[in-house]
């Protein structure tokens, strides 16, 4: 009896649990978020049936109209999302938009709000919403919601004509002292960007009055409503810089979760100023962002702006590792379309996912759609992609991967773990970067595909010469040379300008990224070319034979730098294995010991053939 009462006691609680799911900024640390436009994510399906009717027969992004996707359509592809390795899922604003023909068609990416308070009925109702929650919750997996509040669309720019409109459109601000007067935003002073109106004359974005206390309180209690009612984990905060600051800071408060801005452009200091001042957790890395064009999005481009970014916005943030780090997004192009060069884009993602922060990664980016120089056709729907296991959508896993493997096995450098660690950039060149973040090391180039036998040489890798480490993109092998240097290669044909994570051997065996990378079995290069001309040295197992040549060729250079250096020559000579910016330490070292060491690797080496 006593039982029975408490089953439906005991659901209640597990719903209050279930819905109460806040995530604070301290366990967003280390998450990866995957961002989607609600509509153009997933098409509808026998279990989520479209809400707009007629729909296009193709989702042709020009349109700017509904192509027919909801919240209870995510669900039906999640496992796409958590295949790659993403934590969170970020969504279109949820909230009610105007939902009449405008200038700019029609509002199918949620961002025309008119009342924060009520859903959009486009996407689904109050259950199909918790329902999308739930199904990412039972994942393990966060939701984040876009919201809105500083502007709602006008259709008018005439403060008095807009009030009518407003009324009839049901917005939930029509009284004038509800808004700002009107004033397009001069982009160079700072007050204005704040107070005055975004969008144009055809469509104004009319400015909402954030100083006003029936509005500061009506969007404050929502915010704590809307997070609890649909255990939302954290919150993207559009236009964040066109509210004076102080707002934010009760308004997230009030959210009770992780809240990250919108603070579009490249202000440095700026963006920083939403940590330093305690505005909100965290913002979008717009500034890396154009770092990462600068640095990555041509052939040979500007690296030291890359550089020069990336340490000014690790010395700016008090917290560079909440950070929003992303390539492209719904304002933005297409990184494809950015660059067309494969590696080039493979490098910018391993920065996007390297440097400190949390890497958003914008839908069809895993696709590589290239489609989308600007709004809206940055914009395609993603079913036309079949949803494929493409190339990128597997490098994406890896990264992923990479970085949930080292998290959760605390693999850690120098005492530090990868969150704790600040990425530290370690070298530069015109073309190349080296970064550590803890324990991996990034080694990126903007060269592009095309092979080119040259190297590039990290001088100081912060692990011991002769030591091994492991690319966890490739899973090869390498040899640190001298002075803690590692060498890379470009001349892997068709593999130019390819990007390298490196991990000590010691951890990636721990990792098992790369299966059991042991002293003895060796992972095969797949290039010998790359091995050549490498500066560092790829051991493969199926080569044991020419190793052998090698080793009794080394055995007689021994013997030839014995008899040089006994008679008194000065012999410099530098070996294919041997990184070119740094010489050989054991042909530096003594003659005896270097024979005892050739002769040792022979007698190894024949033992194993
Ligand atoms: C509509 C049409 C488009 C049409 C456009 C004029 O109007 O759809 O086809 O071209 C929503 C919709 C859009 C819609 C707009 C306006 O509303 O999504 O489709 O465009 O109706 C957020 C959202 C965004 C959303 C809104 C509005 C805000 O992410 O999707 O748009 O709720 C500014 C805002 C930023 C806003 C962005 C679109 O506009 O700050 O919050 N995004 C400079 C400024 C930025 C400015 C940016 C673009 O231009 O500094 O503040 O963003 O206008 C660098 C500089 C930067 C500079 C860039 C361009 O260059 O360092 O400072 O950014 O070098
Ligand atoms: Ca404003």
């Amino acid at each position: 009896m006593r039982s029975l009462t408490s089953i439906p006691l005991l659901l209640s609680l597990l719903g209050a649990v279930e819905t109460v799911h806040a995530a604070t900024a301290d366990q967003w640390k280390g998450k990866s978020i995957y961002q989607l436009l609600t509509d153009r994510f997933a098409p509808p399906s026998d279990t989520a049936p479209a809400r707009t009717s007629p729909l296009p027969s193709t989702c042709d992004p020009a349109l700017q109209t509904w192509c027919g996707g909801t919240w209870l359509s995510i669900i039906d592809k999640l496992d796409y999302i958590q295949g790659m390795g993403f934590d969170a899922v970020w969504i279109s604003p949820v909230s009610q938009n105007i939902d009449v023909y405008t200038p700019y068609n029609y509002a199918y990416h949620g961002y025309w709000v008119n009342d924060p308070l009520t859903l959009n009925p486009r996407f689904g109702t109050s259950d199909d919403l918790k329902a999308l929650s739930a199904a990412l919750h039972s994942r393990g997996m966060y939701l984040m919601v876009d919201v809105v509040v500083n502007n709602v669309p006008g259709l008018t720019v005439n403060d008095t004509e807009s009030s009518k409109t407003l009324v009839t459109d049901g917005s939930r601000w029509t009284d004038p002292s509800e808004f700002h007067p009107q004033c397009w935003i001069d982009y160079s002073n700072a007050t204005s960007i704040e107070y005055c109106w975004l969008g144009d004359d055809k469509l104004p974005l009319m400015d909402v009055n954030t100083e006003n206390p029936t509005v500061v309180s009506t969007l404050n209690s929502w915010i704590g409503n809307l997070t609890t009612t649909y255990g939302i984990d954290g919150l993207r905060v559009d236009a964040a810089k066109h509210v004076p600051g102080p707002f934010w800071t009760d308004f997230c408060k009030a959210s009770g979760v992780f809240c990250i801005g919108e603070v579009y452009g490249s202000d440095i200091a700026n963006a920083a100023s939403y940590q330093t001042q305690g505005y909100m957790d965290s913002v979008l890395g717009y500034p890396l962002y154009y770092g990462i064009v600068n640095g990555f999005g041509t052939p040979r481009g500007n690296m030291s702006a890359f550089v020069d970014i990336a340490s000014q916005t690790l010395a700016s943030f008090p917290n560079p590792g909440l950070l929003g780090n992303f390539i492209e997004n719904h304002d933005l192009p297409r990184w494809r379309n950015v660059t067309a060069d494969a590696q080039l884009a493979y490098n910018a993602m391993v920065a996007q996912f390297m440097f400190d922060g949390l890497p958003v990664v914008y839908f069809g980016q895993e696709q590589d759609f290239s489609d989308g120089a600007a709004d809206p056709y940055n914009r395609a729907a993603l079913w036309p992609s079949q949803y494929a296991n493409s190339t990128t959508y597997n490098h994406i896993k890896k990264l992923n991967d990479i970085r949930h493997a080292v998290i959760s096995n605390g693999t850690s450098f120098q005492g530090k773990n990868f969150l704790d660690s600040q990425t530290k950039i370690v070298a530069s060149t015109k073309t190349d970067v080296a970064f550590r973040k803890g324990p991996l090391l990034a080694v990126l180039t903007n060269r592009g595909s095309p092979s080119e036998s040259q190297a590039f040489g990290v001088p100081t890798s912060g692990w011991s010469s002769q030591s091994s480490v492991i690319d966890l993109l490739s899973c090869k092998q390498y040899t640190v040379g001298s002075g803690g240097a590692i060498s890379v290669s470009y001349a892997a044909p068709g593999y130019g300008g390819m990007p390298y994570v490196f991990v000590s051997q010691m951890d990636a065996q721990a990792l098992k990224l790369c299966g059991n990378v042991g002293v003895a079995t060796y992972v095969s290069a797949n290039s010998t070319t790359s091995a050549k001309s490498s500066a560092s040295m790829e051991i493969s197992s199926s080569a044991t034979l020419p190793l052998v040549l090698a080793g009794l060729i080394s055995l007689g250079l021994g013997a030839m730098f014995a008899i040089g250096t006994s008679i008194g020559m000065d012999i410099s000579i530098s070996t294919p294995f041997i990184a070119s910016k740094s010489k050989s330490n054991w042909i530096s070292g003594s003659v005896p010991l270097r024979l005892f060491v050739t002769l040792f690797l022979v007698i190894l080496l024949v033992f194993q053939h």
